[in-house]
C-alpha cells in the first residue's frame, strides 16, 4: 500500500491519466495520496487477469472459483482457472536467483539447483493435467463443513511444462527408505509470523516417480502466473491439488509419511471408512486423500439457457477420474430416471480431463434439467446425491446438473 502511495505522489497527473485511460478531470484537486478507484488493487480481474464472472470466495487469502460455463475450454486458460491459497501470495521474485533444494532424511547429499540448471540439465515435458481442489463441492455438505464454500468451480486442466520429478530425484540420488516427497513454498502465513510454514504437503514416492509428476515452470506455454506458483511448482495431476505445491524452493525426501502443516488431522484427510454425518472421527481413523474420484461438468450451455422446441440442443463438458480414465459419460433429461450415453473423447494424455458431448431433443415445451454422470475405468460412477460426509467436506463428486427450457 505504501509503495503505491509513494508511487502516486510521484506520478504526474498525466501518467496517472495514462494508467486510467482517460483524463482525470478534477485530478489537480484530489488529495495528494489519493488512489483513483479505477486503480483499485483488490480487483481479481486487474490483480490476476481473471474473468469478471469468476466468484471470489475470500480475499484474505485469495480464493476464487469458476462457474461451470467458464470452464468450457478443453484447456483451461489462466483467466478461468480457480485460485486456492492457504496463505498470502508472495511478492514476485527474481527468477534468475531462484533455487530448488532437494534434502531430507532419504537424501545422502542435499543438492540445490538454479532454475536455469533445472531447465538445461533435464529433458522437458508438457502434459495437460487436471487439478481439482479436494474441497471442490464443499458447499453441499450437511452438516456444513468450515472453509471456502466451493461449488463446482475449483477444478482446472491446463498444460504444464517442466522437468520430471523422477529425473531430478535420480540425479540427486535417493535412498531406498524414501517414503514421501514434501514440498515447501514461499507463501506467507496469515498470522504474519515470519518463517511459519503455510502448507507443506506432497506425494508418496509411487506418485512422485510417475512420468507426469512435474517440477513445472510453465503453464499454457508461458511462465507460470504469480497466483499459480511462479516461478516453480510441483504438479501431481489427478490428486487433490493441495499436493501440487506452488512457489516451491525446497523438496524434502522423507523416510516417513510427510508430516508438514496440513498433512495431519482433518486437513486433506477423510474417514478411512464411511461415517454418519456429523461424527467426530479419531485421528487414527482418518486417511490421506490420494486419487480424486470420478466427476464431470456440463460446461455448455450455461444453466438457464433456452432452446427452441424442435431444434436440437448441443450439450458438452468434461469428465475426469483422478488416476483412472473415464470410461463412460451419460446424461439424463428426466431427473435420472433414464440415462443416455454421450460421445466421449480420449484424454490428451494420462491425467487430463476428457471432453464429452451430445445432441439432445427435448420432447415438448417446458422446464428440464440435464444431469451428467461419468463412470471411471473401474466401473465406479458418480453418485447423484452428495456422497460420504467427512469433517472438512472433501470429495463431493455428485452429478452436475443444469436447467434448460424448451420454448
Ligand atoms: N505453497 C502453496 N501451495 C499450494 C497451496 C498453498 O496455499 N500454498 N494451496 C494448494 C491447494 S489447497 C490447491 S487446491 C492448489 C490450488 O492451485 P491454484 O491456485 O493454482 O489453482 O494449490 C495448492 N498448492
Ligand atoms: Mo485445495
Amino acid at each position: 500500500m505504501n509503495k503505491r502511495r509513494d508511487f502516486i505522489k510521484k506520478a504526474s497527473l498525466a501518467s496517472l491519466s495514462t494508467l486510467v485511460g482517460a483524463e482525470i478531470v478534477f485530478g489537480s484537486v484530489a488529495p495528494a495520496d489519493y488512489t483513483p478507484l479505477f486503480l483499485d488493487q483488490n480487483d481479481p480481474f486487474k490483480l490476476f487477469g481473471k474473468d469478471k464472472d469468476m466468484t471470489v470466495l475470500n480475499d484474505r487469502p485469495w480464493n476464487i472459483e469458476a462457474k461451470a460455463h467458464l470452464l468450457d475450454d478443453a484447456i483451461t486458460p489462466e483467466s478461468r482457472m480457480f485460485i486456492r491459497n492457504n496463505g498470502i501470495i508472495p511478492e514476485k521474485p527474481d527468477a534468475s536467483s531462484w533455487t530448488l533444494t532437494i534434502d531430507g532424511e532419504s537424501v545422502t547429499t542435499p543438492k540445490t539447483y538454479s532454475l536455469a540448471e533445472l531447465k538445461s540439465k533435464f529433458r522437458q515435458y508438457t502434459y495437460q493435467l487436471t487439478l481439482e481442489c479436494g474441497g471442490n463441492g464443499r458447499s453441499e455438505f450437511n452438516p456444513p463443513a468450515k472453509g471456502n464454500q466451493w461449488t463446482i468451480g475449483a477444478v482446472s486442466c491446463a498444460t504444464w511444462t517442466g522437468v520430471r520429478l523422477k529425473d531430478v530425484l535420480d540425479d540427486v540420488g535417493i535412498k531406498s527408505d524414501a517414503v514421501y516427497v514434501g514440498y515447501y513454498g514461499t507463501d506467507k502465513h496469515l498470522s504474519g509470523e515470519a518463517g511459519k510454514v503455510v502448507i507443506s504437503r506432497g506425494v508418496p514416492m509411487a506418485k512422485a516417480l510417475q512420468d507426469e509428476t512435474l517440477i513445472a515452470f510453465q503453464m499454457n506455454g508461458k511462465d507460470i502466473p504469480m497466483a499459480h506458483g511462479y516461478p516453480l511448482r510441483l504438479i501431481a495431476g489427478g490428486w487433490p491439488a493441495s499436493a501440487s505445491g506452488k512457489w516451491i524452493n525446497r523438496l524434502s525426501i522423507r523416510n516417513i509419511v510427510h508430516d508438514g502443516p496440513k498433512m495431519t488431522g482433518d486437513a486433506y484427510r477423510v474417514p478411512c471408512e464411511m461415517v454418519p454425518p456429523g461424527t467426530e472421527v479419531p485421528d487414527d481413523k482418518m486417511c490421506i486423500i490420494e486419487s480424486m474420484p470420478v466427476k464431470s461438468l456440463v460446461t455448455y450451455p450455461r444453466s438457464g439457457a433456452t432452446v427452441e422446441l424442435g431444434k436440437s440442443l448441443d450439450i458438452r463438458g468434461h469428465a475426469w477420474a483422478g488416476e483412472l480414465a473415464v470410461s463412460k459419460v451419460e446424461y439424463s433429461i428426466d431427473f435420472g430416471a433414464t440415462w443416455i450415453s454421450a460421445n466421449l473423447k480420449r484424454p490428451k494424455n494420462r491425467l487430463a480431463w476428457q471432453q464429452w458431448n451430445a445432441q439432445v431433443q427435448l420432447p415438448k415445451k417446458g422446464y428440464y434439467e440435464i444431469w451428467a454422470k461419468a463412470t471411471d475405468s473401474n466401473g465406479r460412477a458418480q453418485p447423484m446425491v452428495v456422497p460420504g460426509w467427512n469433517p472438512k467436506g472433501y470429495l463431493n463428486n455428485a452429478c452436475h446438473r443444469i436447467a434448460v427450457k424448451a420454448v
